[in-house]
This record gives C-alpha cells, structure tokens and sequence, in this order.
C-alpha cells in the first residue's frame, strides 16, 4: 500500500483472539452433550468440498451460521452445528495426475488446513462430529444405501446416451454440461451410449413437486428454480399413422393440440428408434445422426442452437385430415428423454417450429388470431392467446376451450390420451472415476448383476493406483476388480464406476447426528432428535442440484425404512456472493490485489513497475480474474472479528457484497476503538456485579431514561433482524447502541448499575458476531466464561409498548427456549405456552410439576421432578 493510502492498522488483538479458540477448544464449548434433553436447533452451513484454502465465500457462509448458532445457544436451544468435508470428486483426482500426489493425501491435507482456517476465525462448530465422505466408514453406510435401493427398484441399470467429456474422460451429469460443454474441463461434450447406473428421480417428481408448496422458508426463487426443473407438463400424446407401410404409428407429445389443423411437418429426435432404422437405407439421414451424436444431450443447451434438420422420406397422415400428408423430419430440436421423442410442427404458434418451417420451406399457417385490435408478429411465431380460425370445429372458440374440445375430439377418435410429462429425468450416479465411493456390485457371467453381500461392506478403494494412463485407474489396476461371484464362486468382476459425489451430499446431514455409529448409518433416535435441518444455509449454485436430490434421498430412504421424512431442510438461507473489482494490466494479463496500489480516488497502479493499472467492475472472487482476496492473509491482518464483521455488516445476506479495503478498515477502527479505549473508559464507571434479574430501572433522569428505552428497542430490533436474517441491520443496532453506552455518563449510583446492566446485554448481543472480543470483555466484566452460556438478554414489552413479547422458559434451572405470548396473557396461558416446549413435555411424562415461578414480560420457571 502506498503512504498516500491511510494503510490499515494492524489488528493487535491476536491474543485475545487465540486465548479464546484454545477455551473453547480445551472445554468442548460447542459439543452437545450426549444427554440433551432439548430444544434442539441444527444449523448447517453447506459442507465444503477441501480444494485447499477457504474463499471468501465460505467465510461469509459460516459466519452467517455461526452468528445463528452463536444466538440459539443464548436462547437456551442445544445446538448441533457441526462441520465436515465433502471429501471425493475430481480436483483430488486432478492433483494426482498433475502433481503426482495420492488424492487421498492431498484431500485431507486441504481440509486439515481449512479446518485450521475455520477455527482461527471462531467459529462455533462441533469438531467432535467432523466427517469425510471419503472415509470407508462413512461410505460404507452409502454402499449399503445404493444395496437397498437396488432391492427396491429405487436404482436401475440401463444403457444410455450420456454426456462424455472427451478431456475428463468421464460422463457428465446434464446439470453438469453447461452450453454444450463440460462444467470443469470446459471441452466440448461429446454424446456415447453406455451402461449406467440411475436413480429413479422421476418417481418422485409429483411427489418432489408437491414437497415445494411446504417449504415455505425457502427462498421463493429457489422453490421456483426447482419447479422449472422437474418441469411438468399437462398435454396429450398423439397417434399419426404413417403414410408408408411401417408398423404402428408415430407417437408424439402436444400440450397445444388446439394448433393441430396448423400442422406442416413431423420432426423426430436423432436417437429416436425411428430415426436409427431408418438411417441404415439413407447415407443423408446417417450422416446428420453423427453430427448429432457429437453434441450434448442436455436439454438445457438445446434451445440455443440453431434449427436443423433431414428429410426421413417417411411422411404421416393428419388425424383429421385424411387427404394432409405432413412430411417427418429428424431435427436437433427434439429431444429423445422427452414426450415421446417426436413431434409434430406448428410453425405459426412456435418459435422453433417457426424457424424449421423457414428454413426449410414448410407452410407455415396462423390457427390463431390475436384478439380485435391486436397485430400478429410479423416474423417471428405467435405465442399468445387469441381466436382460432382455420380450424373447422374450433373456429371462433378462445384457445383454452379450443383446447379441451380438441382433446375430447381426439380421445373419442381413439387417436390420443391425455398425458403429463416432467422434464426432470432420472439421475445417472455412475462415474468412471477413481476417488469416489465405489458402487458394491460384481458381474458375473453366469448369475449377472450380484449385489455385494452386506457382511463384505465396505467395498474399499484401493490405495495402490496409477494415474498414468487416462480414463478411470480402476479399470486399470491389477488385481481389484477380479473377484469371486458371491453367489456360484466362478471368476467374476467389481463394478468399477463410481458414485457421483452428489451421493454423499445427498444425507451427509443426517450422519452428523450420529457420525460414529458403526452399526448403522445413523439411529433413528438422533435423527429424531436433530433432523429435519432447522437452518441450513448456502450459495444459490446448489438450488437445483443438491437440494433436490437431497430431498429426494429423504424419500427413497423412508422407501428403504431408514426413517419417515420427505423434506430435510426446513429453513432454507442462500447467501450472496463476494465480489471484488478486478485489476489489468496494459498488456491485458490480471493482476492481484496485492500487486496494485492505489494512487487516486478510483486509480491504481502496478506496484513492480509503475504503471497505470485497469480497474474493472466488481465480480464474483474467481481464480480466473485474480480478484480473490485471501481469507487467511485478512484474518493474519485484521483479525478475525473485523473480518467477521465486515462479512456481516452494510449487505443483507442474500445479497452479492463487495469486498473494500476500506470497509474492512472502517471495522478495524471500530473494534479497536472498543477494546482500548471505550470499554476501559466504560467500565470505570459501571455499578458492582449484581446476580438479581433486575431489569427496569425506575427513578431515572431524562438522559437515563432515554438510554434504557434505547436498550430495550435496541433488543426487539436485534430479536426481529435475526429471526428474519437482516443481520446487516443487526450490525447496524449493535453500532447505534455502543454509541449511546459511549455518550451515556451515570449520575449516581442507580444510573451506574443501569450502566453495567446495559454494558453486559450490548456484550451479549454482541456475541455472536465477534465472539472473541465478546468473551474477553464478559470476562473484564467479572462473569465465568462462556458469554454463550448465559441467558439472552430480553427486553420490557411495556416500556416499548408493545403487544407479544418473547419470554424464555427455564425447567429445573436450565434455559429450556422460548415462546412467544400477548403481553397481557395470563399466568394460566403462559404455563399452557411453556407446556407447549418439547424439553418440558418430555419432563412431564415422567416427572409431575412442582413448582411454577414466572416472572412478568421475562421468564416462566418450571420445576419438574
Ligand atoms: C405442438 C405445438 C404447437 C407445440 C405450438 C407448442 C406450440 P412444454 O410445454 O415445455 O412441455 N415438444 C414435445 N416433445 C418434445 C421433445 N421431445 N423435444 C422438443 N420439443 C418437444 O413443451 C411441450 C411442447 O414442446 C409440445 O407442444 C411440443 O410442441 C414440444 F403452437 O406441440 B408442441
Ligand atoms: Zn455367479
């Protein structure tokens, strides 16, 4: 940094910040004990895969975690909030062949580093519960898994077109295509057919469909993202019989069948049956189908490219039209997984019918005509609503009647049925990869396909392997793969695909509630006790994906009788990104942040050479624009709560924040300021340490008065910021109320225990945002660590005039929740609230109520014994 630059401070905290990690470490703060009676709270923040180091972005997600642990804990909840890593996939495999280092190695090397990254910023995670999905221990409850899904019928093998990523060598989940081309490699994806392993998704898809409606904390462009994905469509399939002598009929899939007397043409897709036999006696058609063959199959790039098409020589008869002939085409916009693989055109009324019937001169004949007044588009197909002409029975009727009476007329001719189709497709889990969990099945040639017996679970990766030849070294180490058949004991042979990753994701969340159980994958007691997720919170790439098979694992386990739960996540956060300008130099490479330095308001130069130095807008951190910023060099520099902080102020949590220099610094200032000047000063004049509940002062100066009132608002806002995630606005109190305790001057006694009163709520409040700083000043203030354990503070309903006040329920001496009632509720009503607590009814089935002692507007004490 320049001298012209006010350069940050360094952040002279370290040692208050270690000296607290070691407490907590040494005390197990953050352990649930074995014998937790409830409420419980589970918070989970997406678990990482351990690419080496934390990014930004995994900071801001465990800190907005962390902050809601941190505050259940203060509510009296037993809080699960583990962490882990999502341990098989590529990149191990990557640096393997790159770099000559065993994956196994190199990926708990990463996460070892990245757990020491997590805990130097203070996070609240239970390590005691940490998993690798890598673990034989952990993937063997998964093989056990895929057994019993395969007993159902939940897994299934068929040979398929996938998606093969000529540079990987593997294939590629469609997700996992992204315009045509491999999501990591970026290579262009070339399409083979296979033998794979598929989940039976589709199964599920009403069912996934229906789930949306109840997850209602969600966010909604989440549970509509899913939605578009399972993508289910009413329509009806109809028959047109050929013109040729061929068998049957082609098939196809309409949900506008009112457009039928617009049909011109026909169109199949490349792989559809049709289309393979009839290619054997036209070189055209053959030719066409290979250039196909090499694009993706994802349905999801399809609509971008351009229409094309070959004649079969084939042509059908029109359902309704005897004398209308309509010529069949295979088209590279029909998709095989789809309908029925075949359509039938109405070039007027859609686009890329529209544009097939251009190019190759088909007729093209409007059905619909908009509604008096408006103007068909000219050039482009008529999508909208309208009155339908050229139709004999349909004329003159509004497109959704014409619609019905199109299907009646055509069930009734026996030519079509109604149908729904989804474009969600089954979920092919194999991959042809080494460092993933291998599937437990061996071929034998004369029993087939042999479930792996459970007594020989796990099956284990070798460690022995090469990675010299591409393609999976399974296939290609020595001896592996050979094994006797379970089932006749003749020479047969291990699958060796693997699972894909997406595998383990899809219930690591359930093993964190009974992550050493060996007999089982986890007990239904814990999962009872902990699931569904209460808080799980994660960046919005992972909306469709993971979410959904997660939910979907949730019910092919309740098919398999693991537990009785459709949906696993019940609160659901998907965080912003972190964005930070990036930097170029003259000679267009990018630069880091740590190469430029600032010379004016909004120039830069580079620092080895001086010159002027291209600032460009803010974008999400990527290693490919040089613009990350490195979490372990901010917290070395700033410290782990100033970082803390910054991740949480100025941006709501959804939203994309920008990473600032000065931003960090502003938080810096403000922590220092805290710590060496305003809370000495402070404390020197607070009233003694006092154990009475008192809460309301009385007797007050104006000046006093006031600053209690802002005290108590200051705590109903917190409580409202952090139910509904403005935890920037939490921030935003926390700053408002350290002024007023800065500015506030007691003026007898009275006003210097309202003073410390006030002081130990703003340190509380404070905790779960910059724990360490927390923690040292609860202790300057005379209590036993840890500020967590202590009660949150609550505020007076009636001084803020308020109508429901939260109130927290002890049981035998122990914070137990909270509930919420009418400030005016009566001592009855409260104790049917607190009856209400699962801790407390747990209580009363074996225990009688002894004693009630409740406290206005603050608590209701309950003895049960
Ligand atoms: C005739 C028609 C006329 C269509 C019209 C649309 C507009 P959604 O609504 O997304 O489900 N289609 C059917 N199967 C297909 C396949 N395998 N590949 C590509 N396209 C396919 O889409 C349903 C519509 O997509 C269907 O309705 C069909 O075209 C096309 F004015 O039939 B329609
Ligand atoms: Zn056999």
């Amino acid at each position: 940094m320049s001298s012209e630059v006010r350069s940050a401070s360094a952040y002279r905290f370290h040692h208050i910040e270690e000296k607290w990690q070691k407490k907590w470490k040494e005390e197990n703060a953050f352990v649930v004990p074995e014998d937790a009676s409830g409420p419980f709270f589970y918070v989970l923040e997406f678990f990482p895969y351990p690419s080496g180091a934390l990014h930004m972005g995994h900071a801001r997600n465990y800190v907005l975690g962390d902050v809601m642990a941190r505050h259940r804990r203060a509510l009296g909840y037993y809080v699960l909030h583990p962490m882990g890593w999502d341990a098989l996939g590529l990149p191990a495999e990557n640096a393997a062949i790159q770099r000559g280092v065993h994956p196994k190695e190199w990926t708990y090397a990463n996460a070892n580093g990245m757990k020491r990254e997590c805990q130097s910023l203070g996070f609240s995670h239970d390590w005691s519960r940490e998993i690798f999905s890598c673990d034989p221990d952990y993937y063997k409850h998964e093989q056990k898994m895929f057994l019993d899904f395969f007993r159902k019928n939940l897994v299934y093998r068929k040979n398929a077109y996938v998606n093969w990523d000529p540079v990987e060598n593997s294939v590629l989940a469609n997700e996992q295509v992204i315009d045509g081309k491999g999501w990591r490699s970026g290579a262009v994806v070339e399409k083979r057919l296979l033998e794979q392993w598929f989940m039976r998704i589709t199964d599920f898809a009403e069912d996934l469909l229906d789930g949306i409606e109840e997850l209602t904390e969600w966010p909604d462009s989440v549970r509509q993202m899913q939605r578009n994905w399972i993508g289910k469509s009413t329509g009806v399939r109809v028959r047109f019989s050929f013109l040729q002598e061929e068998e049957g009929a082609l098939e196809i899939f309409t949900t506008r069948p009112e457009t039928l007397f617009g049909a011109s043409f026909c169109a199949i897709a490349p792989d559809h049956p049709f289309a393979q036999k009839w290619a054997e006696s036209n070189p055209a058609l053959k030719e066409f189908l290979e250039e196909c063959r090499k694009k993706s199959t994802s349905s999801r790039t399809v609509d971008t490219e351009e229409k094309k098409g070959v004649f079969t020589g084939y042509s059908v008869v029109h359902p309704l039209i005897p004398q209308q002939v309509l010529p069949i085409y295979v088209a590279n916009f029909v998709l095989l997984e789809y309908g029925t693989g075949a359509i039938y055109g109405s070039p007027a009324h859609d686009q890329r019918d529209f544009e097939f019937a251009q190019k190759y001169g088909l007729p093209i004949v409007p059905v619909v005509q908009p509604f008096d007044g408006q103007e068909p588009p000219s050039g482009k197909a008529y999508v909208g609503d309208g009155i339908m002409v050229h139709s004999e029975f349909l004329n003159g009727l509004p497109v959704q009647e014409a619609r019905e009476k199109m299907i009646t007329v055509l069930c009734q001719k026996n030519v079509a049925e109604k149908e729904i189709v989804y474009s969600l497709k089954d979920w092919n889990v194999s991959r042809q990869r080494y460092w993933g969990a291998p599937i437990p099945i061996i071929y034998c040639s004369t029993c087939g396909i042999v479930p792996v017996p459970e007594k020989d679970l796990p099956v284990v990766l070798p460690e022995d392997v090469s990675f010299d030849k591409p393609g999976n070294p399974l296939e290609h180490h020595p001896t592996w793969k050979n094994v006797s058949c379970p089932s006749c004991g003749k020479d047969a042979r291990r699958e060796t695909d693997t699972l894909d990753t997406f595998f383990e994701s899809s219930w690591y969340f359930a093993r964190f509630c009974d992550p050493h159980n060996d007999k089982e994958a986890f007990c239904e007691r814990k999962i009872r006790q902990w699931m569904p997720v209460n808080q799980y919170i994660g960046g919005i790439e992972h909306a469709v994906l993971h979410l959904l098979y997660a939910r979907f694992f949730s019910r092919a386990l309740s098919v398999c009788g693991y537990w009785d739960m459709k949906e696993p996540f019940q609160k659901l956060l998907t965080q912003g990104m972190v964005c930070h300008r990036s930097f170029r130099a003259q000679d267009g490479t990018w630069l880091y942040p740590t190469e430029v330095e600032k010379v004016g308001e909004n120039t830069f130069r580079r620092i080895s050479d001086g010159t002027p130095v291209e600032v460009g807008r803010s974008e999400k951190m990527s290693k490919s624009k040089c613009n990350l910023v490195d979490v372990n060099f901010m917290v070395g520099k700033y410290g782990a709560d100033p970082l803390r902080l910054f991740l949480l102020s100025d941006t709501p949590p959804e939203k994309d924040l920008e990473w600032t220099d000065e931003g960090i610094e502003g938080n810096l200032r403000y922590i220092h300021g805290l710590l060496e000047s305003r809370f000495e000063e402070r404390i020197a004049l607070i009233g003694p340490k006092e154990e009475v509940e008192l809460k309301v002062f009385s007797d007050l100066s104006k000046e006093a008065d006031d600053f209690q009132y802002l005290f108590h608002r200051t705590i109903a806002s917190i409580d409202k910021a952090l139910e509904r995630y403005h935890l920037n606005r939490y921030i935003a109190h926390l700053r408002e109320l350290s002024n007023a305790i800065d500015d506030f001057t007691p003026q007898n006694e009275e006003e210097k225990r309202l003073l410390r009163h006030v002081l130990e709520g703003f340190i509380q409040l404070c905790a779960p945002a910059i724990p360490h700083l927390a923690e040292e000043c609860w202790e300057k203030l005379g209590h036993a660590p840890f500020v967590h354990q202590y009660l949150w503070p609550s505020y007076d309903p009636a001084l803020l005039e308020l109508s429901i006040v939260t109130i927290s329920i002890q049981l035998n001496g122990k914070a137990r929740g909270v509930c919420s009632i009418p400030v005016d509720a009566s001592d009855e009503f409260i104790l049917e609230k607190a009856k209400e607590n699962p801790a407390v009814q747990k209580a009363l089935v074996s225990g009688t109520l002894q004693k009630v002692v409740i406290i206005p507007h603050r608590t209701i004490s309950l003895v049960v014994k």
